[in-house]
């Protein structure tokens, strides 16, 4: 079982800037762990970053055949990528939106994601935990879609 996790625009300075909000960790100490978890769960995993919007499309659009399961944290895009919600929804593929922050006790523009909708469910204000509670949820699901097809 392949999962594909994605990471949005701005995560590759997760560690270095906005520590207060995001914490110290950066983004290959996140990678570290899932690759870390997922060879526990016998489960192989591709770990990816962009900053550009039709970068992530076409990873989604890539994912079918490849990939049993999508995490992904859209990052800002969550608030405002019809592009990404369309390509989540047209892969067909279970997907789980995260997010380190609690985007929901927040600012009112990030109460809104246009990409949680076509994602199974969103795992959101847990910091780096939330990676790997969005990759058990995703092998639970992948091990569920296999059992229904
Ligand atoms: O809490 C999350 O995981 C977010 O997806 C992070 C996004 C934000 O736009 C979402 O509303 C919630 C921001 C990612 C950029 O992270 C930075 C890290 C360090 C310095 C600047 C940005």
């Amino acid at each position: 079982m392949r999962i594909l996790f994605i990471n949005g625009p701005n995560l590759n300075l997760l560690g270095r800037r906005e520590t207060g909000i995001y914490g110290r960790t950066t983004l290959a100490e996140i990678k570290k762990r899932v690759l870390q978890r997922a060879r526990a769960l016998r489960v192989q995993v591709d770990f990816r970053q962009s900053n550009h919007e039709g970068e992530l499309v076409d990873l989604i659009g890539a994912a079918p055949g490849r990939y049993s399961a999508i995490v992904i944290n859209p990052a800002a895009y969550t608030h405002t990528s019809v592009a990404l919600r369309d390509a989540i929804a047209a892969v067909g593929l279970p997907a789980v939106e995260i997010h380190l922050s609690n985007i929901h006790a927040r600012e009112d523009f990030r109460h809104r994601s246009l990409t949680a909708p076509v994602c199974v469910g969103q795992i959101c204000g847990f910091g780096p935990l939330s990676y790997l509670l969005g990759l058990e949820a995703a092998v639970a699901l992948a091990k569920n879609a296999g059992k229904q097809s």
